[in-house]
């Protein structure tokens, strides 16, 4: 029985603009190897719920590996090399997620992808992250890849304005999303997590960034 509304399978893709693309479920080999990762930078690292420059608390928590940290307080958005909480380095990208961060931007077309930082976020049941733009990196070139885990997400994919129309697309545990080039600085959020429970992760929603600072 074929299911006309079942997620695509994995192996296949969905383009969402020139330069933006959904790989489906190429994490899914490395799922495991991925969580073990997470779990071990955030033993260095512990998720936080930032705060932003206009004083509210973020709903959905983060923390970092890599040369370079996002942190956000009452003063702005930023990239540190330096976790605020405990004033060590972030803890370094463990070999996992560069090789999946390499493969799947080459696979998209970006050969030789270094990033030098990764932001890893978590979303309980309910959380959200506002339609918003990523331009607190220097390289705004550069494409972002980013790994889906646990929970199923409906991600927002905007324009260039903010009230431009935006299209939804279901992301769910193993699927990889690469956008660079000319798709980079599009506005982009996800809706209300669903409450659920997955198999391995649980009931939330993990989900890597990985991207060039500098
Ligand atoms: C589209 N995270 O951390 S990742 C973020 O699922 C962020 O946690 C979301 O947006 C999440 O900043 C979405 C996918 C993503 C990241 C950067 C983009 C999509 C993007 C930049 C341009 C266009
Ligand atoms: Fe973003």
């Amino acid at each position: 029985m074929h299911d006309l509304f079942a997620d695509p399978a994995p192996g296949q893709r969905t383009a969402l603009g020139p330069q933006a693309c959904v790989l489906h479920g190429f994490a899914l080999a490395e799922a495991d190897a991925l969580l073990a990762g997470i779990a071990g930078v955030a033993a260095q690292a512990p998720f936080r719920h930032l705060v932003t420059p206009g004083g509210h608390t973020m709903q959905v928590a983060m923390t970092n590996c890599g040369r370079y940290g996002w942190c956000s307080d009452r003063r702005g958005y930023r990239y540190d090399r330096l976790d605020p909480q405990s004033g060590a380095p972030w803890p370094a990208i463990p070999p996992v997620f560069l090789r999946l961060a390499a493969d799947a931007a080459r696979e998209a077309g970006f050969a030789g992808y270094v990033p030098d930082a990764c932001l890893v976020n978590r979303y309980a049941p309910g959380t959200r992250l506002s339609l918003h733009q990523d331009r607190d990196e220097d390289d705004r070139v550069a494409p972002i890849v980013s790994v889906s885990l646990g929970l199923p997400a409906t991600f927002l994919f905007g324009g260039f304005a903010r009230g431009d129309k935006t299209v939804r697309v279901a992301l769910v545990h193993g699927d990889v999303v690469v956008w660079g080039g000319a798709d980079r600085l599009r506005f982009h959020g996800v809706l209300p997590v669903k409450p659920g429970h997955h198999p391995v992760v649980g009931g939330q929603r993990l989900n890597l960034t990985f991207r060039k600072v500098r």
